[in-house]
């Protein structure tokens, strides 16, 4: 069986809440969506997990630990590059709840907690701690992941490759996905597509499958 993951449903990456850093076509509609299709999953028989992007209130991804730069610029860190985002998901902030009934997620996976990196990664952050995402797809003796959320283009992209590069098949369900911009949604598309994720359109392509 394969294990899904829901990334990042979060308040401050919705325009339904109008959150900090809201993604575009982020509405309620689209939250439902994703809380209707995360329950068919599950209730098809598949372990659902969750990832939630947890930082503390001085994390380094954030423009204003940057003096004289603005949200939305990159800057060099040591080796990495790092886009400057506004100040999201903070531990215990409304921003940074998760909007999907928590009773669905068999566990709930919190990454980006150590202020010096980002992690766009639900298995790792750039300095290559771990989240403890690797263990619970073990314990399910997971060979596929089911994946989709937000962001198309930063968590969703690198959870894939990841996961690809850890072994495990990987489909993303495309319309239940969504990208910060355009041109950045679809080169991740096309490299998740090229490092060998199977994308499908609509959770009822998987569903059928599973027999449900
Ligand atoms: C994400 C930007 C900043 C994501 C997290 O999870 O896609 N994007 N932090
Ligand atoms: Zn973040």
């Amino acid at each position: 069986m394969e294990t899904v993951l829901v990334v990042d449903i979060q308040a401050d990456f919705t325009e339904w809440k109008r959150g900090s850093l809201a993604v575009p076509g982020t509405d309620e509609a689209y939250v439902q969506g994703v809380f209707q299709a995360t329950r068919r999953f599950r209730d098809a028989g598949c372990p659902v997990l969750a990832t939630q992007d947890w930082h503390p209130a001085d994390h380094i991804s954030f423009y204003t630990r940057h003096p004289g730069r603005k949200a939305f610029e990159t800057v060099r860190l040591e080796a990495r590059e790092q886009i400057l985002w506004p100040p999201h998901c903070v531990q215990d902030t409304d921003g940074a709840a998760l909007l999907i009934d928590p009773g669905l997620f068999e566990a709930v996976i919190r990454k980006g907690t150590d202020r010096r990196y980002d992690s766009y990664s639900g298995f790792e952050d750039d300095g290559g701690g771990r989240t403890g995402l690797d263990r619970e797809l073990e314990k399910r003796k997971t060979g596929g992941i089911i994946l989709f959320g937000i962001a198309t283009d930063y968590c969703v992209r690198a959870t894939a490759l990841h996961g690809l590069g850890r072994g495990y098949t990987v489909t993303v369900v495309a319309s239940l996905c969504r990208g910060v911009a355009p041109e950045t949604t679809e080169k991740a598309w096309a490299e998740m597509r090229a490092a060998g994720a199977v994308i499908v359109e609509a959770p009822q392509d998987l569903l059928r499958r599973l027999g449900s």
